[in-house]
This record gives structure tokens, C-alpha cells and sequence, in this order.
């Protein structure tokens, strides 16, 4: 037991803080010096905590706090080194803006997320970009839980000339898009611009996604204006979002059927847009009406598969350098290997049951083990198909998979090219460990995609609408993303 323990403090504990943290960081640099992981103290004073790893759970936990407790932790590193935040476990007593129990995380001076925790809901892991993490933790003085449980490790920092991997593995700037993966998961080749050399070419991006550092570990962040060329918004007249899809021809979107299974959301009463970034609306963005929806014809439930739907025009979509198409990749072009990172992006909701947000957000999901995935899936009585794939963070959770909406892109980089391997699908919340998201595979469906545009031409005389006739009923929670609800 490693923490320094100040006095003890209940109230006024905040307010101290600042002239404490100098003397406890001196105290304890000097105390933790040789010290590889630090337990913080069980009872509830300031620690101070210099280690390069450790643990900070609620005082008592797993069995509950007490009542009326106001604690203080302050992990505290040299700044070339990255605190890393994993959240194990919460449960606090669950109230409106988490007024009664609440645990706080500060990045330095600023809040992380900007928001209370309480009830049950893991907050997202992150690296901080402050060399210290404050901690704060606070019962009220009637009914209490089990608490909560977080860790942290400590990674070094890379140096100005370096380009930091999104696991936090340094190389050199001039590595970065170079053509070569250099990164573990390439992620070094993501953010970078690939012209295009005609206004219609698929995959190409004149404005590169950019990352910033912080929410690397996290996952979702706003998107860079035009990064994203090949999303389109799917909305009803009232200019509500329904869904969102991707270009892949001058007349054609790429989404999900179950966008399309609710007979309320019919064509009719659907506008797609491109070039939008803005949920409300972009400037040159491009409004198209849909002249038919084609289902496939095999959907009957997100988790039977087939959850992929075309979108026909009425009049071609005007490519310019921020509104492009994406390519699709057909059965066994690429290997998709465990690991890899991808990118979702969307304006869906940024955690579960959770706000909208008001731009485009992105999110870097690795494809995941299947076999794991399907595991976990069979368990709920919903084993995936070979039809289907799953990314996102399968150990950890509460990390980066309820981002998008329902028919959007998973999209990963080949090479200079950008491909849409995945359309979003489903899971069940969002976030739950062990439950990544599950997309359609979309070189699964390259033949029906081929077909079902040559056969437009047809589909566009006739105005038809096919719609998938069963009910989709599910025991899953949540359709990721969904903004129609079954
Ligand atoms: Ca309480
Ligand atoms: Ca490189």
C-alpha cells in the first residue's frame, strides 16, 4: 500500500486540492519511486498516486461505500509519459444528472466528458493528454452501491519529431503516410489524403480523417469537414434522421434494410442528402429524392443477416471533391485481418440511449476475432452468419462501437484505396463488453449488389418497393445506431 494518505477531508476537500497536490506529489514521487503498480488507500483521504500503473476502486469495494464520503485521487506522471484510463466497474446510486453518487474524472483541469458518472454505466477508457488524472468521488448520506473500480497504466510519450500509433507506438513523422504500414495496425497510412484522379473514382479523399490524440483510445470524435465523402444522411421530410448510407455509383446509396422494414418510413417520405456534414445541414450539400428502395429480398431480421438495402436516385448525384463514391470490395479481395483498424462514422448517438451529436462523428473500430464474437452472440440465441463480421473492442467495452447509424459505413483503408467492408447492423447496446457491433459483409452481397443495379434501369420504370414482409422482432436491446425502433 503505496498511497500517501493525507487528512482526512470531507466538504471543503475541493478547495484544498490545488496547494495539497504539490506537497503530496513531492512526498509520494519520492516514496513511489521504485514502485511498479500502486493499490490507491481503501479509506477515503487524498492519495496522490505516482506510479506507473495501479488501481482506485470506491473505499470498501466491492462491498458498499459508505454514506456521506467526499474522496480525492490524483494520479500524477512525468509529463513524457500518457496516463491511460480503463474504467472496470461502476455502480452508483443512479439519479438525474448523478446529483446524489457521482464519480469525476479531470484531465488535468478539464472534465472528462464533461459530465458526472453514476448509475451503471461504464464510462469510456481514455488516454489523458495532462500529466495528471484527478479522480472524485462523492456519496451522499442515504443509500449506497457497490461503487466503482478503474485502473491505470503509463505509456511514454513520443517525442515532437514522432508520430504517435493510435496504440501509443512511436515513429518517425516521416514515416506517416508513406505508402508502407509502419504502425502495428497501419493506422500511420489512415489519416491522409489519396486524390482522386477522376471526379467519380471510388475510395479517394481530398481532406485526410484526422485523429486527435486524446481520443485515440476512445474511439469517437468529430469527423474533419469532407473527410468522409461517400456518407449520405437518410432522412424523413421532417428532416429527421432515419439512417445513414453510402454513395456507390452517380444514382445508387448503399444502407441497411431494416432502415427500410417499418412500412411508416416508406420511400416516399424519405430524402437522402450528401455532401452534408452538419446534422442539420451543410452548405453545397446535394438533396436527392429516392426513386426506389430494393430490400433484400432474404432480410428478415438484422441478426438473420441480409441487412443491406439500395437506394435508387431519382436524378445522379454531382461528384465534386467532397462528394465521391466508395468502393466496394468483392468476396475474398481482401483478408480481414483480426486487428486491423477500421472507421465508422455517422451522426447516431455517442453511447447508449445517449445524445445525438450535431456533426458527423467517426470512430476507429479493429475487425474482431468472429469466432469470439459468434460466441458471444450464440449465447444470446443470435449465432452470427458468414454473412456477417464484428468490429469493435471485444475485452474491454465501453469503448467506441455505439457510433454511426444504422446503414452506415465500416470502412477500412486497402493499399491508397478506402472500401466499405461492413454495413452497420446491430449489437446489443452499445459498448457491452464482449458484444462488438455486427455489420453485413458487403463482398457477401457483391453479386446481388451487381445485379440489383443493372436491374435499375427496370427498378426506375417501375417505382417499386420491395418491402421484407416479416416483422422484425428480436430479443437484442439495441439496433446499434437504430434510429427507427423495431
Ligand atoms: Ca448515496
Ligand atoms: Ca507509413
Amino acid at each position: 500500500m503505496w498511497g500517501f494518505k493525507g487528512h482526512r477531508t470531507t466538504g471543503y476537500v475541493q478547495m484544498n486540492v490545488s496547494l495539497a497536490v504539490l506537497l503530496l506529489i513531492f512526498v509520494n514521487a519520492v516514496l513511489a519511486q521504485n514502485n511498479q503498480s500502486e493499490t490507491a488507500s481503501a479509506d477515503c483521504s487524498i492519495d496522490v498516486l505516482t506510479a506507473p500503473s495501479g488501481n482506485i476502486t470506491s473505499p470498501g469495494y466491492p462491498e458498499s461505500y459508505a454514506n456521506n464520503l467526499d474522496c480525492v485521487w490524483i494520479i500524477s506522471r512525468p509529463s513524457d509519459q500518457v496516463i491511460v484510463i480503463t474504467f472496470h466497474q461502476i455502480l452508483l446510486h443512479e439519479t438525474p444528472s448523478c446529483l446524489n453518487d457521482y464519480l469525476e474524472v479531470y484531465n488535468g483541469d478539464e472534465k472528462f466528458t464533461g459530465r458526472r458518472f453514476c448509475g451503471g454505466r461504464l464510462p469510456p477508457n481514455f488516454a489523458a493528454s495532462r500529466s495528471n488524472v484527478r479522480v472524485v468521488f462523492h456519496s451522499d448520506d442515504s443509500r449506497s452501491f457497490k461503487g466503482f473500480y478503474l485502473s491505470w497504466t503509463s505509456t511514454a510519450r513520443c517525442s515532437t519529431n514522432q508520430y504517435t500509433c493510435w496504440d501509443g507506438e512511436c515513429i518517425s513523422d516521416g514515416l506517416q503516410c508513406d505508402g508502407i504500414k509502419d504502425c502495428s495496425d497501419g493506422e500511420d497510412e489512415i489519416e491522409c489524403v489519396y486524390q482522386a484522379s477522376t471526379p467519380g473514382q471510388c475510395g479517394k479523399v481530398s481532406v485526410a480523417p484526422q485523429f486527435t490524440w486524446d481520443p485515440r483510445i476512445v474511439g469517437g470524435n468529430a469527423a474533419v469537414p469532407g473527410s468522409y465523402v461517400w456518407i449520405a444522411m437518410i432522412t424523413k421530410n421532417d428532416g429527421t434522421l432515419q439512417c445513414s448510407g453510402t454513395i456507390i455509383n452517380h444514382n445508387t446509396i448503399l444502407s441497411a434494410a431494416h432502415c427500410f422494414s417499418d412500412p411508416r418510413t416508406a420511400p416516399s417520405i424519405l430524402v437522402v442528402y450528401v455532401g452534408r456534414y452538419d446534422i442539420n445541414g451543410s452548405q453545397g450539400e446535394q438533396k436527392l429524392e429516392i426513386a426506389s428502395v430494393v430490400v433484400h429480398e432474404d432480410y428478415r431480421s438484422p441478426h438473420k443477416g441480409s441487412d443491406i438495402a439500395l437506394i435508387f436516385l431519382v436524378r445522379p448525384i454531382l461528384f465534386q471533391s467532397t462528394v465521391r463514391p466508395i468502393c466496394l470490395p468483392s468476396l475474398g479481395q481482401f483478408e480481414l485481418i483480426e486487428g486491423t483498424q477500421c472507421i465508422a462514422v455517422g451522426w447516431g448517438q455517442l453511447e447508449y440511449e445517449g445524445a445525438i451529436p450535431d456533426r458527423l462523428y467517426q470512430v476507429r473500430l479493429p475487425i474482431t476475432n468472429q469466432n469470439f464474437c459468434n460466441i458471444s452472440y450464440s449465447k444470446e440465441d443470435t449465432p452470427l452468419i458468414d454473412s456477417q463480421l464484428c468490429a469493435g473492442d471485444l475485452t474491454k467495452g465501453a469503448k467506441d462501437s455505439c457510433l454511426g447509424d444504422s446503414g452506415g459505413p465500416l470502412s477500412c483503408l486497402f493499399g491508397d484505396t478506402w472500401y466499405q467492408v461492413g454495413v452497420t447492423s446491430f449489437g446489443i447496446e452499445c459498448a457491452i463488453p464482449g458484444f462488438p457491433g455486427v455489420y453485413t459483409k458487403v463482398s457477401s452481397f457483391q453479386q446481388w449488389i451487381q445485379d440489383t443495379v443493372a436491374d435499375s434501369e427496370n427498378v426506375y420504370k417501375l417505382f417499386t418497393y420491395k418491402l421484407a414482409t416479416a416483422s422484425a422482432t428480436s430479443s437484442l436491446s439495441c439496433y446499434l445506431f437504430s434510429i427507427t425502433s423495431f
